[in-house]
C-alpha cells in the first residue's frame, strides 16, 4: 500500500501532501468548471450573472441584489457580526467555558449568501457549523452556545425559525431534507393554498463522499423532491483534502442524477445568494431539486480539538487570505461609497456589545439537573432508566458524605 494508501489524521503531515499531489499528478486535480461570481476579491462588482446549467442558458441577473446598498450593508453585517460570534466561541472554548467550538471563519459569505436566499416557510437542515445560516433565520446565538456547553441536547425549537437541530452524523441530515421536502410537496397538494416551499441541505466536501448523499440524491431526482442541495467545499475533510474524495468537481456530479449542479465562488455572497434564489425558486415550482457547490475554504480549524497545521500547507492558507469575503465585499461598500468609517465603526461597537451579551449568557447558563437528563432518553417512563438514575444518585450522595469528613 504505501503511497497509496489515502490520508488520515493518524498520518504524517508529508503522507498528506504527497497524497494531494498525487492525486493532481493522475489528473484526479479538479478540471477547469465555470465558477460564477460577481464580486471580485478586489471588491469590483460585475453588472450581470448567467452561465450554461444542465446545457440550459441561465441568467441570474434578476436574483442579484448588487444594486441594492442597503441590502448589500445588511449582508455585510451579517457577515460581521457572525465572525465575531465565531472568534468569541473560540475564546470562550479555549476558556473553558464551551466543551467544544466547531468554528466557520472563511465560510461567512457562503452561509448568509445561501441563508439571506430562503424564504420563511423553506426549512434548512444544517451540519454542524452553520452558525451563519442560524442568523439569517433568526435562531438566538446564544442558543447555539447551550449546544456546545453541553447543557442541552439540541439547543433550539427547530419548528419556531424552520432551522433543524445541528446534525453530527455527517449527511443523515441530506435524507432528512429530502423527506421533508416530500412532505412539503403532499401538503402542496392537499393544500394548494400553502404558499411553495423547499428544503435546503447543507454538507460538507467530505460528506459528499457518504453514501447518504447518494441516496438522498437518488431519491430527490426520483421523485422531484423541492430540495437544494448545498455543499460547502472548503477544501478539507479534517485531513482529508477534497482533491483525494473526488475525481470530478462535486458540482458535476449532480448530472450523474439528473438536475442541474452549479458551482458559485463561496465567498462571494452576492453570487451565493442569487444562485441559492434561483435554486429555491427551480425547487419550489416543482422542477425539482439542484445541486451548489459553493468553493470556499475554512480559514479556521476543523474545530477546536484539531490543529490543521499538522497537515494543511501554510502556503494554501495564504493563497486563501486575499479572497476573504469580508474584505472584498468591504472594498466594494468603500469604493462605491456605500458605506463609510461611521459605518463600520457603529458596526464594530454593536458586534462588542453582541460579544459581551454572549460571554455573560455563557457564564450564567447551568447545567439542567440530573433527572431531567434521565427522563429525556425514552418518551415512557422506562424501568431500566429509572434504577440507573437511583444508582447515580446514590453515587453522587456519597461525594456528599465525602464532604463532611473533610
Ligand atoms: C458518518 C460520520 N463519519 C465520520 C464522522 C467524523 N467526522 C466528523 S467531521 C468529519 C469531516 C467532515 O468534513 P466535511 O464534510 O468536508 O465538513 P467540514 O467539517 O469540513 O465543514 C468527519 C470525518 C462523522 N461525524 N460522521
Amino acid at each position: 500500500m504505501n503511497g497509496n494508501r489515502l490520508p488520515t489524521a493518524e498520518f504524517e503531515v508529508e503522507e498528506v501532501v504527497r497524497a494531494t499531489h498525487s492525486a493532481e499528478a493522475d489528473g484526479r486535480q479538479e478540471p477547469g468548471i465555470d465558477m460564477l461570481q460577481v464580486l471580485a476579491a478586489d471588491g469590483t462588482m460585475a453588472a450581470g450573472l448567467s452561465a450554461q446549467v444542465a446545457g440550459r442558458p441561465v441568467d441570474f441577473s434578476p436574483y442579484l441584489s448588487s444594486s441594492d446598498p442597503d441590502h448589500l450593508r445588511s449582508l455585510y453585517r451579517d457577515m460581521f457580526l457572525i465572525r465575531r460570534f465565531d472568534q468569541e466561541s473560540t475564546a470562550l472554548q479555549r476558556q473553558g467555558q464551551l466543551a467544544l467550538w466547531v468554528p466557520l471563519t472563511g465560510q461567512e459569505a457562503a452561509q448568509i449568501g445561501s441563508g439571506r436566499a430562503l424564504e420563511p416557510q423553506d426549512y434548512a437542515f444544517p451540519t454542524y457549523r452553520e452558525h451563519g445560516v442560524a442568523l439569517t433565520r433568526g435562531v438566538e446565538l446564544a442558543e447555539i452556545l447551550r449546544l456546545f456547553r453541553g447543557v442541552t441536547n439540541g439547543g433550539w425549537d427547530p419548528r419556531e425559525r424552520n432551522f433543524h437541530l445541528y446534525t453530527l452524523v455527517l449527511a443523515a441530515q441530506s435524507l432528512h431534507a429530502v423527506g421533508y421536502a416530500m412532505g412539503m410537496q403532499r401538503d402542496q397538494l392537499a393544500d394548494p393554498f400553502l404558499p411553495p416551499a423547499a428544503s435546503i441541505a447543507y454538507f460538507g466536501d467530505g460528506a459528499s463522499s457518504e453514501g447518504d448523499i447518494h441516496e438522498s440524491m437518488v431519491f430527490a431526482a426520483s421523485f422531484d423532491a423541492p430540495v437544494v442541495f448545498f455543499c460547502q467545499n472548503n477544501q478539507w475533510a479534517i485531513s482529508v483534502p477534497s482533491t483525494v474524495q473526488t475525481r470530478v468537481p462535486l458540482a458535476q456530479r449532480a448530472e450523474g442524477y439528473g438536475f442541474p449542479g452549479i458551482r458559485v465562488d463561496g465567498n462571494d455572497v452576492v453570487a451565493v445568494e442569487a444562485v441559492t434564489r434561483w435554486a429555491l425558486e427551480h425547487a419550489r415550482s416543482g422542477k425539482g431539486p439542484v445541486l451548489i457547490e459553493a468553493y470556499t475554504y475554512r480559514m479556521s480549524a476543523h474545530t477546536t480539538a484539531d490543529d490543521p497545521t499538522k497537515y494543511r500547507l501554510s502556503h494554501d492558507e495564504q493563497e486563501w487570505q486575499p479572497r476573504d469575503p469580508l474584505v472584498r465585499l468591504e472594498a466594494h461598500l468603500r469604493s462605491t461609497g456605500m458605506a463609510d468609517d461611521a459605518f463600520f465603526e457603529d458596526l464594530g461597537a454593536e458586534a462588542r456589545t453582541m460579544a459581551t451579551g454572549l460571554r455573560q449568557a455563557v457564564l450564567s447558563m447551568t447545567a439542567p439537573d440530573l433527572a431531567s437528563r434521565f427522563a429525556a432518553v425514552y418518551a415512557e417512563p422506562h424501568p431500566l432508566i429509572q434504577e440507573e438514575l437511583r444508582f447515580f444518585e446514590q453515587y453522587e450522595a456519597g461525594f456528599a458524605d465525602e464532604g463532611k469528613h473533610a
